[in-house]
């Protein structure tokens, strides 16, 4: 029975797992709808048992992938809502989750919405604009600034080795924006051309460090050198509190099979999925209360959202 109620959330977790649903906040959402619909089929009675198959399923989501605290927070904060309810009835129990669901992913698209009417002013006319990755956040960004009239060119990486960057390709040409794909490794090459660099993020940490895709922190080091302006979009929420008190983000390592399917016997083949981009390369992070320093992001955080620290 149990098993047959998890069977959605683990079908989720797998897409998570193999990059069908990609990007940490596709993850967050399609988590929090998967808690959502285990609560609804629920046949206990038991708030207790309730809570159990709840912390079930989150542990399932937890570990489809590592970076993603922007997905731990969410269902920790939709969870909680069941454990503080003085509630003991299951239907009552069921609907504090949905609403909690809905509440959670109607602050998200509040903050997407005034991240990219934020952002899109520091699109001005002709700027050309480098990104890596894909991230819904940047390109959300983008969309708003082109359907304000604005005109630019978008230069993206392919991302190796899933590349993601097609994704962002497909996107920005649907738009009707000049977009120009190149592979990773010209990144230095190009960057003379750009003006501005936009980039997402999975993970903030409590130092204004941020965590993104494998190859960030080497386009921020070459925008660096280049002088060119390096901003992170990203929610709020993608700050892991865990990292306040002492735990390193954990890198996710994916196999080696997406960098080579075939290789030769005794190869050692790594495949981190992200990398650490320094506070000191950032020139802001653009994000729901502002266009911030990295420095200030746990008072930003407290000021925000300070249930994350609890
Ligand atoms: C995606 C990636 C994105 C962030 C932000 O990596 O690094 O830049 O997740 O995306 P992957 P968003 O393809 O491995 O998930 O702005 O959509 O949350």
């Amino acid at each position: 029975m149990v098993k047959a109620l998890l069977k959605p959330v683990q079908t989720t977790a797998k897409k998570i797992r193999n990059l069908e649903i990609q990007g940490a906040r596709n993850i967050a959402i399609a988590a929090i709808k998967a808690v959502e619909a285990l609560a609804k089929e629920t046949r206990t009675k038991s708030k207790r048992e309730f809570l159990r198959q709840l912390s079930e399923a989150k542990e399932i989501l937890f570990s489809s992938r590592e970076t993603e605290p922007l997905m731990r927070n969410a269902i920790r904060w939709v969870i909680d809502q069941v454990e503080k309810s003085d509630q003991k009835d299951i239907k009552s129990l069921i609907k504090t989750i949905s609403s909690a669901s809905k509440q959670f992913l109607t602050n998200l698209e509040d903050s997407k919405e005034r991240i990219a009417e934020i952002g899109a002013k520091r699109i001005r006319n002709n700027l050309v604009i480098f990104t890596h990755c894909h991230s819904s956040t940047v390109t959300h960004l983008l969309r708003r600034a082109k359907h304000e009239g604005k005109a630019f060119e978008v230069i993206c990486t392919e991302t190796r080795p899933v590349f993601q960057g097609r994704i962002t390709a497909k996107e920005m040409l649907e738009l009707g924006v000049k977009t120009t794909l190149i592979v990773d490794s010209a990144a230095r090459f190009f960057m003379n051309q750009a003006d501005l660099v936009l980039v997402g993020a999975d993970a903030i940490t409590s130092e204004g460090n941020i965590i993104n895709k494998i190859g960030t922190s080497m386009i921020a080091l070459v925008a660096q050198e280049a002088r060119t302006p390096f901003y992170v979009v990203s929610e709020l929420l993608k700050f892991d509190p865990a990292t306040m008190y002492g735990d390193y983000e954990k890198i996710e390592e994916r196999s080696s099979r997406e960098v080579w399917k075939d290789p030769p016997e005794g190869l050692v083949i790594r495949n981190p999925a992200f990398d650490v981009t320094r506070r000191n390369f950032i020139h802001g992070i653009i994000c729901e209360e502002g266009i911030i320093s990295p420095h200030s992001i746990t008072e930003v955080i407290h000021r925000r959202y300070p249930w994350i620290f609890k």
